[in-house]
């Protein structure tokens, strides 16, 4: 049966001047989809913003999750992902709310669910893909943060760190949000880690990653720092028993790599 109810789930801090129109945009994209925006109490009203959009919408397509402080984006996913789990949203979308990760490349990216992927992601570096715009310290810093996380973690996509992605209900439920320790960006390469080892599918559709040109990046030396902490954290664990997870969807054999 191919996937339904999708949700995206938007987190925010600061995001006023780009989330108005980026609700509408994927609204739009998707026309059975709803938007969760998660709000860490955004000086700018961001959340104020969401909450207001939220009541008056007729066709309550779009939910805020308000929090009382800027706890981390891998927490502001963790709880998004709880909230669709509790309200049977499949698949699960998680994307940048600074227009970096293109709303048109929504359908391409549920494509891939479709044709029996676990998790889609949508990568600046598969043929096709790119970037737009970032200066070359951002470059080499996703280039170094890729290689680094496929090197350490043997993670088998070309893009490990890209934030925009589908996932099937069953594999959020199968990794089990609260398994995931890191809070920060490299919740990303955290969960994609224990994807890989659960053994679902993951394939990759190329996006152009346009930089931000409202408001500020949240990425600072710390947050690289505490990625790096990660890697090494898991590079010294063992993986996740394969036991201990579900059994790979049976739509999964037909598309995708194998992840
Ligand atoms: N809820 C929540 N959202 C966050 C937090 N930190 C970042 N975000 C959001 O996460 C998304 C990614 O953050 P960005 O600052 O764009 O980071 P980035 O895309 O890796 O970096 P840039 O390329 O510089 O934009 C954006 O939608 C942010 O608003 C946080 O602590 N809590
Ligand atoms: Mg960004």
């Amino acid at each position: 049966m191919p996937a339904r109810r999708p949700l995206v789930i938007l987190p925010t801090y600061n995001e006023l001047h780009n989330l108005p129109e980026l609700v509408e945009q994927i609204l739009a994209a998707l026309p059975d989809g709803h938007v969760l925006v998660v709000d860490d109490a955004s000086p700018d009203g961001t959340g104020r913003y969401a909450r207001a959009r939220a009541q008056r919408d007729p066709q309550r397509r779009v939910f805020v999750l308000e929090r009382p402080g800027k706890l981390g984006l891998g927490s502001a996913y963790r709880d998004g992902w709880r909230w669709a789990l509790a309200r049977g949203y499949d698949p699960v979308v998680t994307m940048d709310a600074d227009f970096s990760h293109p709303p048109a490349s929504l359908p391409a990216l549920l494509a891939l669910l479709d044709a029996g992927a676990d998790l889609a992601i949508g990568s600046r570096y598969v043929p096709g893909g790119g970037i737009r715009n970032w200066p070359l310290r951002r470059r080499l810093l996703s280039r170094g943060a890729n290689w680094l996380s496929r090197r350490l973690l043997r993670l088998p996509v070309a893009d490990a760190t890209a934030g925009f992605r589908a996932y099937r209900a069953h594999v959020l439920e199968a990794i089990d949000p609260d398994a995931v320790r890191a809070e920060g960006y490299s919740f990303l390469e955290e969960t994609l880690w224990r994807v890989t080892a659960a053994g679902f599918r993951c394939a990759e559709t190329p996006i152009l990653f346009v930089n931000r040109t409202r408001d500020r990046s949240k990425i600072n030396r710390g947050e690289i720092l505490k990625a790096v902490a990660t890697l090494v954290r898991l590079r010294l664990s063992r993986r996740p028993r394969l036991q201990q997870q579900r059994r790979p969807h049976p739509r999964a054999s037909r598309g995708g790599a194998p992840c």
